[in-house]
């Protein structure tokens, strides 16, 4: 029996990938490297360092960086992205989200976050959505982040639930290989092509409700 949902953020519940795709934009230009929606795509899901990396990768310049300039270039990138972020508003939460937040928490299933940004709570605040969760995983005390199960099975802890009776939520291959890996039910949303490991698929948004999930399971 379902008792919980632990959700992904970003492409999920908000769409912020325009604005980390702006942010890096200007950061591939300054370190040499063409941008392309590819490269937009892959860093889905991928922590900020790492989203640096593939970054610098890309280009022919990969190497001309030290560890500080590095940080120097994440900085930066999490300033432009952070102002940003500060004009979302609860219109920006994705189609039906809204809907499906506030009637899971009616029917009283319990709800975390676990997202690899380090700006979820600032992200939740502006959407007007910090009280519907019992907790935020803190993607800083990880291990190791998605496709890794440990981000999930943390969330499953902050809402005291056996993984099975979890559906994780995610817009990324990354994150439902972390969903299926922690044991929960993993529910994709997008192309179902590319969430071709997901349990159960959604193509948007709008269309994830409390009926549609359990028409779905049967
Ligand atoms: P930050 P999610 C991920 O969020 C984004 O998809 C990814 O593009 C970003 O680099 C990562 O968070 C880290 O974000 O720089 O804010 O810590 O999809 O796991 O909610
Ligand atoms: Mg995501």
């Amino acid at each position: 029996e379902i008792k919980g949902f632990a959700f992904d953020l970003d492409g999920v519940i908000a769409d912020t990938a325009r604005f980390h795709g702006q942010a890096w934009h200007q950061t591939a230009d300054e370190v040499g490297t063409t941008w392309t929606e590819e490269l937009a795509e892959s860093l889905k899901g991928i922590s900020r360092m790492d989203s640096l990396q593939m970054i610098l990768d890309h280009g022919d310049h990969a190497d001309e960086f030290s560890q500080e300039q590095k940080e120097a270039l994440a900085t930066k990138k999490n300033l432009n992205y952070q102002k940003l972020i500060e004009t979302l508003t609860p219109d920006d939460i994705l189609p039906g989200m809204l809907d499906f937040i506030t009637s899971a928490d009616k029917a009283g299933y319990k709800m975390s976050i676990a997202s690899a940004s380090k700006n979820a709570p600032l992200i939740l605040k502006q959407l007007g959505l910090t009280k519907y969760f019992v907790g935020i995983v803190d993607p800083a005390t990880l291990h190791a982040g998605k496709p890794d199960p440990e981000i999930f099975v943390r969330a499953a802890e902050v809402i005291d639930l056996v993984p099975e009776s979890v559906i994780g939520l995610e817009d990324s291959a990354a994150g439902i290989e972390s969903i299926n890996g922690a044991g929960q039910v993993s529910l994709g949303i997008g192309d179902p092509k590319v969430l071709n490991k997901a349990a159960l698929n959604f193509e948007q948004t709008s269309l994830v409700t409390l009926d549609n999930i359990a028409a779905k399971m049967n």
